[in-house]
């Protein structure tokens, strides 16, 4: 990591991710809640949201959509990722190059690295690549830090998430995004774990307003320093009240009550 390199994606050093890869990683089957989010320009629109520091989306997606809102919204640069159609052991393909995210205007990379998969060696090597290339273009890096893989029993146990955050920080990431471990003092491990590097939270599929919430509170008080989220956000039928709740916890600090409360106010004012 090198101090400042993800200002661009941050705001007072936390981060909002909104994530949009999903018609990669997992097809359509994710836009079946709100078919209008099939049309990427309905989730970029959610991301012109104050609280959104940026929309990561892979190569397609950011050439054909991103000229419209260059103004509007800060894009990452998902470089790789596979889709679920791939049965073998965890791997990603890398899909664009850090040059030409450059020229489509990113302004941070995104990289999975499945650690413990049979394919770690070669996954690290192409971060490597990328992550040197990043740095000549002043982008920041963060890791998509997911451990999976024939040997690995539980990928989201404390040990585990820990070694995940770890990851991102040895290898070089400005910001490691990792699965919630289930605990704050779980949370809190995988945080220390990554030193002076962020930690943000992975959203995972959808919850309830005050379950979803809750984590993200339990999460942040355990020294997260934000969120990367998809589903939790796109697949409600009004995101931009999610939104207000999450900017309450993320930016604000304030209560789950307190987010339900900014959350439910633009619910009513619809
Ligand atoms: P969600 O908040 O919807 O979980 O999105 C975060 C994310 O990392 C996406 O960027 C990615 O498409 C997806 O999760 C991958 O999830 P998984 O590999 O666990 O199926």
């Amino acid at each position: 990591m090198i101090p400042g390199a993800d200002d661009a994606i941050t705001r007072d050093g936390k981060a909002l991710i909104l994530a949009y890869d999903h018609g990669l990683e997992h097809g359509p089957v994710d836009f079946e809640p709100v078919p209008e989010t099939t049309d990427p320009s309905t989730v970029f629109d959610v991301g012109t949201h104050d609280a959104v520091t940026a929309v990561a989306v892979q190569k397609g997606v950011a050439e054909a959509y991103y000229p419209s809102y260059e103004d509007d919204v800060t894009l990452l640069a998902k470089l790789n990722g596979t889709s679920n159609l791939w049965m073998g052991e965890p791997d990603s393909a890398v899909n664009w190059s850090v040059d030409y995210a450059a020229e489509v205007g990113a302004d941070a990379i995104g990289f999975t690295l499945y650690g413990g998969s049979n394919y770690e060696v070669e996954m690290a090597e192409e971060f490597r690549k990328a992550q040197e290339n990043a740095r000549e273009h002043d982008m920041g890096v963060v890791m998509w830090s997911y451990p999976r893989g024939q040997g690995l029993k539980d990928d989201t146990s404390p040990g585990t998430i820990a070694y995940a955050s770890r990851l991102g920080l040895e290898l070089g990431a400005d910001i490691a995004k990792v699965k919630y471990p289930g605990s704050p003092d779980a949370m809190n491990w995988a945080v220390q774990s990554a030193g002076d590097m962020r930690v943000v939270m992975s959203g995972g599929s959808k919850t309830s307003d005050e379950a979803f919430l809750s984590t993200v509170r339990e999460a942040m008080d355990a020294g997260a320093s934000g969120l990367a989220v998809g589903r939790n956000v796109f697949q409600r039928e009004n995101p931009e009240a999610i939104l207000d709740g999450l900017e309450a916890v993320i930016f604000d600090d304030a209560s789950v009550d307190e987010a339900l409360a900014a959350t439910a106010a633009l619910e009513a004012s619809d």
